[in-house]
């Protein structure tokens, strides 16, 4: 055991040194207190054994020292009748995230105004495809088992995604994405099997509340990537993130996003629904052209609400994806946006999906602030707010919304004691 820290606190010292040969400061103090207490058994700092509860065995649950949660977005919302609860919107605890993958339990999840969470039996359950198409089809869910499946990592992010100067926490501002591996059948495969006619331009995707979810796409993203997924994470779709089908459409605003996926109907036009007064614009000239979500990256540690316990080495890490494609380049500022650096991507980055990002980061102990930018593959490059407003030729005011989809930089301000707090504010 001695050895093996020995030899952790050495690596940390590596890394250091390779961060500009400066000292490691908190963390190295805190290493050498872990060695003066070793967690030998019969010490202190022994655990109490877990028995195995009926919870644990038959359905894993994390450990009760870990606690994160899903928060109501934005705080003080307005409540929902749904059968989920209270709130319409609930946003997911991004300054906790590690790696990619959001675990289902910490999925985002977004409802309709006024809409309900139903709670479907899978075995009632069928999708039907018409409209267009030689030949409809309605597939039970055993039927859609039976197609090729594909398995992929994608994130979805809600329209409301926005940040604003009264939100403190990266939860309050980002927590509207997740990234989860959807597991289903390509909406192609599907239609190829119904074999589309040559008027087929568009399609609507109908979910199975009173309100229906409803949305049209063009029918070439169906023909691209249009995932119709019954598997999440590794498992059956969570009821919240709609059991026992949905359709994902890789890059496309979450709305676009059908759970409870009840019919497809390919049609020759756009057809406004629902979500387009709901949530969308009314203009179907407008509605049409903004479905794909921007370039986006946040850093998720250090954020708001979070403290440096003092100056030295830290790992600045963060998210970042793009509707565009997969993510290429990120870029992170110390210095409040005058220089950028170049941050290692820690996953390989994937179409439409997030990709983790660090940078490494020596503090000195003063008042500044941190950004990050991302760049995809087909080149678009997150805008900062000043550039937004240039645009659109609207004042850079603390409270000025940026028109639409709200992917522009996120400023995190540290101040000298370490506190992090919005950069906006
Ligand atoms: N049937 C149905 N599909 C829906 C919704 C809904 O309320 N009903 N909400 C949409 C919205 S606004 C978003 S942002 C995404 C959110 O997906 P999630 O709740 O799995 O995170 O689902 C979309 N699909
Ligand atoms: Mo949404």
């Amino acid at each position: 055991m001695g050895s093996e820290r020995t030899s952790r606190r050495e690596l940390l010292k590596g890394g250091a040194a390779l961060a500009g040969g400066v000292t490691l400061g908190e963390l190295a103090s805190s290493q050498a207190q872990a060695h003066d207490h070793p967690m030998t058994p019969g010490s202190q700092n022994a655990s109490p054994m877990i028995l195995g509860s009926k919870e644990l065995v038959e359905y894993g649950q994390r450990s009760r020292y870990v606690t994160s949660v899903r928060i109501q977005h934005p705080p003080g919302g307005r409540p929902s009748p749904d059968l989920f609860g209270k709130v319409f919107h609930v946003a997911s605890p991004l300054q906790d995230s590690v790696g990619v993958i959001t675990p289902s339990s910490l999925h985002y999840v977004a409802t309709t105004r006024g809409s309900y969470m139903p709670d479907i039996d899978p075995k009632l359950h069928t999708l039907t495809i018409h409209g267009l198409v030689d030949q409809p089809l309605t597939l039970t869910m055993d039927d859609l088992k039976r197609f090729p499946s594909v398995t992929r990592l994608h994130f979805i992010e809600c329209a409301g995604n926005r940040h604003t100067p009264r939100q403190k926490t990266v939860q309050e501002t980002h927590g509207m994405t997740s990234c989860a591996e959807w597991t289903g059948v390509l909406l192609s495969t599907l239609l190829k099997e119904c074999g589309l006619k040559g008027s087929a331009t568009w399609f609507v995707a109908e979910g199975a509340e009173e309100v229906k979810g409803a949305s049209s796409m063009p029918i070439a993203k169906a023909m691209d990537d249009c995932l119709i997924a019954y598997g999440m994470n590794g498992e059956a779709l969570r009821p919240q993130q709609g059991f026992p089908v949905r359709i994902i459409p890789p890059g496309f605003e979450g709305i676009f996003h059908t759970k409870y996926l009840r019919r497809i109907k390919v049609v020759d036009r756009y057809y406004m629904n629902y979500n387009d007064f709901g949530h969308l614009r009314e203009d179907p000239k407008e509605a049409a052209l903004s479905e794909q979500i921007g370039p986006k990256s946040v850093i998720t540690y250090p954020s708001g609400g979070q403290q440096l316990p003092g100056r030295g080495f830290y790992e600045i890490s963060g998210l970042a994806w793009s509707g565009g494609g997969a993510i290429r380049t990120v870029e992170v500022s110390t210095d409040g946006g005058k220089k950028w650096n170049l941050a290692e991507l820690k996953t390989t980055p994937q179409r439409m999906a997030h990709v983790r990002f660090g940078y490494q980061w020596t503090w000195d102990g003063n008042a500044t602030e941190i950004l990050s930018r991302a760049t995809d593959e087909i080149g678009q490059v997150q805008a900062l707010r000043e550039q937004i407003a240039q645009w659109w030729n609207v004042p850079v005011e603390r409270n000025y919304r940026v028109p639409g989809l709200d992917n522009s930089v996120m400023p995190w301000k540290i101040a000298k004691d370490g506190s992090v707090t919005n950069g906006l504010a």
